[in-house]
């Protein structure tokens, strides 16, 4: 059902008919999808349906200009645009709606996503790259409004690298960056501030991407009035218009329903982009609504009949139709059969996905009855249990958490019971436990064999003629060796490029490495990070800095519902490895002191994050993820630049694994654990603390996600029966985290002799100075007493009160 992609100048009348016709077919059939689709959720076979209803003729024209190897970015109602480019059928949409939690039934997200978000494959079924050059592509979307744009940047900026950095492999990825970056938004979106950070960064860079805004003059029920500035966004984009003297946007206005013109201007706008990389906005406007914006509510609440009667007339498949009829293409008569014929299709595929959602349902369902029965006739208290089994039976298009509940709860009836039919039971409930589970919870890290877990640790190696050095110039001679083994890595950020970063650890790069490898962008994190997604989505190597870890909190949007769900959403069909990397922890005042890992990691899950404690082990992540294919946060200690360091011989060789702790001082007495900074101080007072008799181990945790995974820490905790998780981070905040994993998950309750401490900084930001590190944040005398006050209680002979 793809659209023709060619718009060939010299097409006979017949030719042009035929594909004209093939459009109209399309948007029908999206219409159609999105009329049952609405009737679907409001008799309960769907919970939510958001659909592409009165968008559909833009998006056949954008899809006749969207070549091989471009990506789009969007939003939910692109699904004219995704059936237009052969990547949805009806059934596909259907199995969406329903949640079909199986890939091969919606490859949009494997049931993950509500419908109307959409992808397509970047990667096989064993995470390996596919040909991202022969197929077309749509980078996964997501629900909050204009969380699509940051990574646009990147897509287009993709292109730009691929044309003009030399030594890259493209295969897969790239034709001499000729691909578009085609990005979708609906016009009250375009009011967050990620619309407006994005256009700006992308006239700046000057990239291949291709903007449209969707305008129905509404967002949900409030109005353009309430949303953009003169109503009307492309007008108070002018100024970002190219002329003869400043690079710029190209700026196009067409009518939504216009479906000649509307040709033409995507033409023209892929034209532009793709052969000048200049960025395009293309504002659709006249477009409309005729179900309303979702299903969970009518639009009849707030637009008046004018309005609504004025839909009805400028409906865009309304005004194809009768454009092809006035031009000769069609009779009415002709048109209404290919309808009929449409509606009839669109029943069937819906019926054959609701078909093959149920049917696994059943079978499960009727494989647990006749365990049930069995468990019922052999128990005392057969009553019940067959009551909720007839429950069961009774359903006719059972769900699973229907299935699951009915056996857990019976599983109760028996529990006291010793018979063959409760163990068939416990078996059946953990292996279908097994079995369904990851169908909702796989994928959230790399399943791959590239995954970091998989990179093995290569230790830095040290000769006679190893110096000590400032520490900026290991991370900055391991960059070097980077950039030059790996021709796709690329850094950016503010400073990174002409200076070499706020810390000098790129010093002299860009010299070496030119200005789209190493490079200097505007304050804008949200779109530093998406410019990493999405060239990373596009299979370069980023690194993208954040320049203090306090302002990661713009970026942490993006972070959170992007990249950090990616692999999550599309069930492991896209990836990012991107790296973050940013500086943080204690040094000065309340926005360059910050340690705020407790919200960094429990909003990111999905990301791993790594806290080295100096730059040697800082630079060996870099080089353990630039082996893997995943993406990472990475904060070097803002403080521990200009401390020295030994320059390791293996320089670029030297990996440090993910998820391993490491005992950077042995001790009997008490494990105290802690990350970054703060180990300094640990340090000096477990010296302290050694003179007045009391012998403390201190693990660097190095990895908050993933943590510890050979349980290191509970392992000393059974040697010392003592622990104690320091933090700069807020009381509660990655303490609480680091204890519940210590406590609950590696069990070491069950060593304790003592209560397990946590010693945080105040709840408040760091005051500034050295006064205010000192009473905002553990101090040496901070970690020194609470250690003392521990061995205090458990010994109060031995270790008198302090005070
Ligand atoms: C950040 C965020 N805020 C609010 C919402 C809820 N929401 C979903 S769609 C929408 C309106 C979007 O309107 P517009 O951009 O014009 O797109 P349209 O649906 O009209 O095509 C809102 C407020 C959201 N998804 N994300
Ligand atoms: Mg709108």
């Amino acid at each position: 059902m793809q659209t023709n992609p060619d718009v060939k100048k010299d097409l006979s009348f017949e030719d042009f008919k035929a594909e004209v016709l093939n459009d109209y077919k399309i948007a029908v059939t999206s219409r159609e999808c999105s009329l049952l689709g609405r009737r679907e959720v409001l008799t309960g076979k769907a919970k939510f349906g958001i659909f592409g209803d009165g968008k559909e003729v833009p998006q056949l024209a954008l899809a006749k200009a969207f070549k091989d190897g471009d990506f789009r970015s969007g939003y939910y109602r692109d699904q004219t645009f995704m059936m237009a480019i052969g990547e949805l059928n009806i059934q596909q949409f259907f199995a969406g709606l329903y949640g079909h939690p199986d890939i091969e039934h919606d490859p949009m997200s494997a049931g993950r996503q509500m419908g109307g978000h959409f992808a397509t494959h970047s990667l096989d079924e064993n995470g390996n790259w596919k040909d991202l050059t022969k197929q077309k592509n749509s980078s996964a979307d997501i629900s909050p409004t204009a969380g699509q744009m940051p990574r646009l940047l990147g897509l287009a900026q993709a292109s730009k690298i691929y044309r003009q950095v030399k030594g890259i492999d493209t295969t897969n990825f790239s034709k001499k960056g000729n691909e578009v970056a085609w990005g979708t938004i609906g016009n009250a979106s375009t009011s967050e501030g990620l619309f407006f950070e994005t256009i700006n960064a992308a006239g700046v860079l000057q990239v291949p991407m291709v903007m449209s805004v969707w305008d129905d003059e509404y967002g949900i029920s409030v109005h353009a009035r309430h949303q953009t500035t003169k109503e009307n966004i492309s007008e108070i984009l002018k100024g970002f218009q190219r002329d003869e003297n400043n690079k710029g946007y190209e700026i196009l206005r067409v009518n939504g329903w216009d479906y000649p013109a509307l040709i033409e201007t995507y033409q023209t706008a892929s034209k532009i982009a793709r052969e000048e990389h200049v960025p395009v906005l293309i504002h659709v406007n006249e477009l409309t609504q005729p179900q309303g914006h979702s299903t969970s509510g009518s639009h009849e609440r707030y637009k008046d009949a004018d309005r609504l009667a004025w839909e009805a007339e400028y409906d865009c498949n309304v005004k194809l139709r009768e454009w092809m009829i006035a031009n000769g293409m069609a009779t009415d008569d002709e048109l209404k059969e290919i309808e009929n014929s449409i509606k009839r299709e669109v029943r069937d595929g819906k019926k054959a996905a609701w078909t093959a959602f149920v049917q696994p349902l059943k079978q499960e369902q009727q494989e647990l009855l006749s365990i049930l029965e069995n468990v019922a006739n052999s128990s005392d208290n057969k009553v019940f249990i067959a009551k909720l089994k007839n429950d069961l039976a009774d359903i006719n298009e059972p769900i699973r958490k229907d299935i699951l509940s009915t056996a857990r709860k019976i599983l109760r009836y028996v529990v006291s019971e010793t018979s063959s039919e409760k163990n068939q039971l416990v078996n059946w409930i953990n292996s279908y436990i097994e079995k369904i589970q990851p169908k909702y919870s796989s994928h959230l890290y790399s399943q791959s064999p590239k995954s970091a877990l998989n990179i093995q640790e290569v230790k830095p190696t040290y000769n006679d003629s190893s110096e000590e050095v400032d520490a900026r110039l290991v991370i900055r001679d391991n960059f070097d060796a980077l950039f030059s083994k790996y021709p796709e890595v690329l850094v950016f950020g503010e400073d990174a490029g002409h200076i070499g970063d706020v810390n000098q650890g790129l010093e002299g790069m860009q010299e070496k490495y030119g200005e789209l490898r190493v490079s200097d962008v505007g304050i804008r994190e949200a779109t530093i990070l998406g410019q990493g997604i999405g060239m990373a989505l596009r299979g370069l190597r980023p690194i993208a800095e954040i320049q203090y870890l306090d302002y990661i909190l713009y970026a942490l949007q993006i972070m959170s519902d992007d990249l950090a769900t990616l692999q999550y959403r599309t069930n492991g069909r896209q990836k990012a490895p991107l790296i973050i990397r940013t500086r943080g922890h204690r040094l000065e005042g309340i926005w360059h002191s910050g340690s705020q890992m407790g919200g960094v990691i429990n909003l990111i899950r999905g990301i791993h994050v790594l806290v080295p404690r100096n730059m040697t082990k800082a630079a060996g992540f870099y080089n353990t993820l630039l082996e893997s294919d995943e993406p990472a946060l990475i904060v070097e200690c803002l403080n521990g630049y200009r401390l020295k360091e030994k320059m390791p011989s293996n320089i670029g060789e030297f990996k440090t694994p993910l998820g391993v702790v490491e005992t950077i001082r042995e001790g009997n007495d008490i494990t105290l654990v802690s990350y970054g900074s703060t180990l300094r101080i640990i340090e000096q007072a477990a010296k302290e603390l050694q003179e007045v008799g009391i012998d403390a181990e201190i693990i660097d945790i190095q990895s908050l996600l993933p943590f510890d995974l050979n349980h290191g820490i509970v392992n000393s905790v059974a040697k010392t029966n003592r622990l104690m998780v320091i933090d700069e981070d807020v009381p509660g905040g990655a303490s609480a985290f680091i204890l519940n994993e210590v406590l609950n998950n590696q069990n070491a309750y069950t060593h304790l002799d003592s209560k397990p401490q946590t010693l945080a900084a105040q709840q408040h930001r760091p005051a500034y100075g050295t006064d205010g590190d000192y009473f905002s944040k553990p101090s040496v005398e901070d970690v020194f007493e609470a250690v003392y006050n521990v061995m205090h209680d458990s010994n109060p002979t031995d270790y008198p009160k302090l005070r």
